[in-house]
């Protein structure tokens, strides 16, 4: 099946089961890339049936899709012409990894750092809509950015904006590592629901074409409906800050998937889809490792074990140097914004659960606690990737540095990461002290 696929048309003409069998064969070949030259796993593995209903139902690059991170993009890759670039992936000169606009003009957005989406899509929308355009605008988020504050801070005003957007939410209950958060605990409240919107939109269809009765009928139905989706999902936090909200839907159901994306399309103002998927899908060792596997170097298939044993480097040196010092200093705090394993932090989570703090994708938020705990007499210590510190600027400025708190600043990453295209933002790795 995959040797017929070169581009998204030849996605559409394909028959429900034909679909599933070109998932299987991409989650196969994304294994087989990915094991040789290391890459983002587990969260590819897991949007294969998503992107393909995406494909399907979407006409890129007319309709637009933004992808948060943009590290789950191989499969829409392999769809949109460059299946057998993926092979040259994290070498000299290869695919990037992350989505690039200079590629193809279905990548519609260059990502990298969490939590964009929302906004960029939001954007494009309400351009689409001066300009008088129809075309459709996606962000495709995971769990994890959504604890992000730029995320946030798109849903907040998008939800008021009345613009035609759609959001879909792709929850795996992980970020790297296990999400975290209030995000997480309203997620989890809503993934034991029934799938809602059912058949809401045939119904207002039908009844709309009933003279004089029609339009009165259909708005009661709603204002029915509204109160029984509230004692159905009691928590409507989407609903409530101006989302209409789809699912939780199957995210490896290809044909829900597509029924929930056309009823999308038919709705105006913003809308929320729900979509439950499991990271690392198909292949066992990274279901059940799936933080292992979020991003890896090459490995053996049949074992997960990689191919090149671990040096020992930075965040290691880090993270024992910092256990040490902890057993003697009962202030010091460690603060990582989801980055537990990156940044060096597991022995000191393990050992010190009380004064280990993992925020979610929120810099931000990280060196503002840091800032107050400091204030409050604890030694913070935050580990943040370079790439990522950008997003603590002001703080490191504003919050700690003015008021001259004693904040330990530790810039894992720094420098040049040669995994990372020279192109890639995560590789314009500053050294920002
Ligand atoms: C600002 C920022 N901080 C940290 C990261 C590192 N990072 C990349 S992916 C990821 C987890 C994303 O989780 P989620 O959005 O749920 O996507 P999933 O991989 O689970 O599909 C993190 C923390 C990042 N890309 N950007």
């Amino acid at each position: 099946m995959l040797e017929k696929i070169s581009s998204p048309q030849d996605v559409k003409e394909l028959n429900i089961e034909e679909k599933k069998e070109l998932a299987e064969e991409i989650r196969k070949y994304i294994l087989e890339v990915v094991s040789e030259n290391g890459g983002h796993l587990a969260s590819n593995l897991g949007v294969v049936e998503l992107t393909i209903a995406l494909h399907s139902v979407f006409n890129l690059p007319e309709d637009k899709i933004v992808w948060d991170v943009g590290h789950q993009t191989y499969v829409h890759k392999i769809i949109t012409g460059r299946k057998e670039q993926l092979k040259t992936l994290r070498k000299l000169n290869g695919i990037a990894g992350f989505p690039k606009t200079k590629e193809s003009e279905t990548d519609c957005f260059n990502t990298g750092h969490s939590s964009t989406s929302i906004s960029a899509a939001l954007g494009m929308a309400r351009a689409r809509d001066l300009k008088g355009e129809n075309n459709s605008v996606l962000a495709v988020i995971g769990d994890g950015a959504l604890t992000g504050g730029m995320a946030l801070e798109a849903l907040n005003d998008a939800g008021c904006s009345q613009t035609r957007l759609t959001v879909i939410l792709n929850d795996n209950e992980m970020s790297i590592s296990k999400n975290i958060g209030g995000v997480n605990m309203l997620l989890t409240k809503l993934r034991t629901k029934r799938t809602y919107t059912k058949s809401s939109i045939s119904i207002k269809k039908i009844i709309n074409k009933i003279p004089l009765i029609g339009k009165p009928t259909v708005k009661v139905i709603q204002r029915i409906k509204r109160s029984i989706k509230q004692l159905i999902i009691p928590k409507m936090f989407f609903e409530d800050i101006g989302f209409r909200y789809l699912g939780p839907v199957d995210g490896h159901n290809i044909e829900e998937l597509e029924r929930m994306l056309k009823i999308s399309k038919q709705l105006e103002g913003p809308v929320l889809i729900h979509v439950l998927t499991k990271k690392g899908k198909g292949y066992k060792i990274a279901e059940e490792n799936p933080d292992k596997f979020h991003a890896t170097g090459p490995f053996d298939i049949e074992t997960g074990n990689p191919k090149k044993e671990k040096k020992k480097d930075y965040s290691k040196v880090f993270g024992d140097k910092l256990v040490e010092l902890a057993k003697q200093n009962e202030k010091i705090v460690a603060i990582t914004a989801s980055m537990k394993d990156g940044t060096g932090l597991t022995t000191f989570a393990n050992e010190f659960p009380n004064r280990f703090f993992d925020i979610g994708i929120a810099e931000q938020h990280a060196l503002g606690l840091a800032a107050g705990m400091a204030k409050a007499g604890m030694i913070p210590i935050v580990p943040i990737y370079s790439s990522f510190y950008q997003r603590g600027y002001d703080q490191v400025i504003h919050d700690i540095a003015l008021q001259n708190l004693p904040v330990v600043m530790c810039v894992d990453r720094a420098g040049v990461v040669g995994a990372d295209r020279r192109d890639s933002p995560r590789n314009i790795r500053y050294v920002i002290f």
